[in-house]
């Protein structure tokens, strides 16, 4: 019943920031997705017997590609896959799974933040039993398999009924399809009160959570409106749509643009937030408010003690190094370790094994906890709604008061989205070769302090990352990061961290981009970028 089927290597299947992902028209060339899954396979021992997750977001090609995953993992010899009811589960919820049931690993389906359909992104990611995304040294070795590959095994059965919960066999292969949101908002219940958040919508705190027609539908209406008592209707775009609807799912005021609106306008409910493709991220918008990312990791951090779950406090908070300082400052006032790690969520998953942190985040609306071991949209969302059933007062208030308490660190990303690589690599190479000559040299009233291309040594495992952005820090706190993106899938992506550290209240009113003007034509200047990509302003600016 099983085949064994020749098959030749694939260029370019190296995993980036978060698993391998390309247009769905590459995926769907014969063999494509059989290769890298085999490729996973081939890497990892000792799985005989074991279970394996599986889940996507359910972006076009998702059911398809289940098929493919569950017949290989058969032959392949794991006793059990646990796959998610229509071959869906959101990321956060597929770590949760893999760690309630002691899984030996997990894929997941999802190009997360990119958009979806016939011509849209298309994802597969490995999970580790730890429940957090494969670390570099098991995706390298992954990448290095798909060179050499030459054969792969699929069980020959017809397609599995995956839309039925309950069990089946393909040969000794258990397979379970599952209720995506039962495990998660279970343990969801463990780590939130309940009752408090419930009483914060008894008495009459309206909200409104747009699932951008992504993953996290069917989890914030179990959760939010059924559990907690949340308004029918509170969760808009809720039913995950193959291409998103036409969303593109990163949830930012640029693509949450209706989400925004609203909360800016006269009739905004009192809190908005939403998630992405595969629900792992979160935007936080108060009524009057956009709660940057970085700023919202620092309040979650300072707040998180509120929540039963983590009662006793937080060991360590985590960001990752583009992501603003506004969580160092927290961290130095509650006396617990800060960490600065490359962009990714697997350099958290040490850290958060060894205890060292229990908060993680990132600038790109990642924030998450030792719950799991992948960001986590919905989670985040609770965590502000705890804060806010217990202080009652407006996230704007809260904002303000914790600038107040720890200063402002004004920040925005700017993104030039489908620049050719050698556009790209030459900004790169420009700032490059200043990086050793800038300390000490002044721009105007900013005085560069040192500068650098960041490398990450690991304190759990001691593997170093190289090259993972270049930095140039200012004597007064300010920052500029340029960084490629390692997720797109047309051209590169560049993207330019610009960061300002304001102490006075007095001046904590300033719009973000006329705060950073002198950092943005610090950084545009240094880089070249008009001249070298053509575009005179970025694509996204968030
Ligand atoms: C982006 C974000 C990064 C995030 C990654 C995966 O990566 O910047 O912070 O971890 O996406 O998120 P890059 O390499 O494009 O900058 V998700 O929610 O798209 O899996
Ligand atoms: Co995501």
């Amino acid at each position: 019943m099983i085949r064994t089927v020749p098959t030749q290597p694939f260029d370019g299947q190296k995993p980036g920031t978060s698993g391998l992902r390309k247009k769905v028209p590459v995926f769907q060339q014969p063999h494509y997705v059989e290769n890298f899954v085999q490729s996973i396979f081939d890497t990892l021992e000792g799985f005989a017997g074991k279970t394996l997750v599986v889940g996507g977001d359910g972006r076009f090609y998702n059911r398809e590609v289940v098929q493919k995953i569950l017949k290989m993992a058969a032959a392949a010899g794991f006793g059990r896959i646990k796959v998610g009811q229509g071959g869906l589960m959101s990321t956060p919820a597929v770590s949760a799974v893999i760690r309630k049931y002691g899984a030996f690993g997990g894929i997941v389906l999802s190009a997360s933040h990119n958009p979806g359909g016939p011509e849209g992104d298309f994802g597969i990611k490995y999970n580790i039993g730890n429940g957090g995304p494969a670390p570099e040294k098991i995706t390298d070795a992954i990448f290095a398999r798909t060179k050499s590959i030459s054969e792969f095994k699929i069980a020959d059965v017809p397609d599995i009924d995956i839309d039925q919960l309950g069990e089946t066999k393909i040969g000794d292969t258990v397979v379970e399809v599952v209720d995506p949101v039962a495990d998660y908002a279970e343990l969801m219940g463990k780590l939130f009160d309940f009752d408090a958040i419930r009483d914060l919508f008894k008495s009459g705190f309206t909200m409104r959570f747009d699932a951008m027609s992504a993953i996290t539908g069917p989890y914030a209406r179990r959760i939010l409106e059924d559990q907690l008592g949340a308004a029918a209707g509170t969760v808009v775009n809720s039913t995950p749509l193959p291409d998103f609807g036409g969303h593109h799912p990163d949830p930012n005021p640029v693509n949450a643009k209706d989400l925004y609106d609203l909360m800016m306008g006269p009739n905004a409910p009192d809190f908005g937030a939403a998630s992405d493709g595969d629900g792992d991220r979160n935007l936080i918008i108060g009524r009057g408010i956009f709660v940057t990312p970085s700023d919202s990791l620092a309040i979650l951090a300072a707040h998180a003690h509120l929540a039963p779950g983590y009662a006793k406090g937080i060991s360590g908070i985590a960001r990752s190094m583009p992501t603003s300082l506004a969580a160092d400052q927290v961290a130095k006032a509650m006396g617990v370790g800060i960490y600065e790690t490359p962009t990714g969520w697997k350099f958290f998953g040490n850290l958060l094994d060894a205890d060292r942190v229990t908060i993680c985040g990132e600038e790109s609306a990642g924030t998450g906890s030792n719950h799991v071991r992948e960001k986590d949209g919905l989670w985040a969302v609770l965590l502000w709604l705890t804060l806010l059933a217990k202080r009652r007062q407006p996230t704007l208030d809260i904002v303000r008061e914790h600038w107040a308490k720890y200063g402002r660190n004004y920040y925005s990303r700017h993104d030039y989205e489908a620049v050719p690589t050698e556009a790209a690599n030459a900004v790169m190479e420009a700032v490059r070769s200043q990086i050793t000559s800038l300390p000490g040299k002044s721009f105007g009233a900013l005085k560069v302090k040192s500068a650098d291309d960041f490398a990450y040594h690991d304190p759990v495992d001691g593997s170093d990352s190289k090259n993972q952005g270049l930095r140039v820090l200012f004597e007064n706190g300010s920052r500029i990061v340029y960084r490629l993106s390692g997720t797109g899938t047309e051209g590169a992506t560049l993207r330019v961290y610009l960061e300002r550290y304001e102490a006075d209240p007095a001046h904590h009113g300033i719009e973000t981009q006329a705060a950073l003007a002198d950092v943005i034509a610090v950084a545009r200047q240094l880089s070249g970028i008009a001249e070298k990509t053509g575009m005179a302003e970025p694509s996204v600016v968030t």
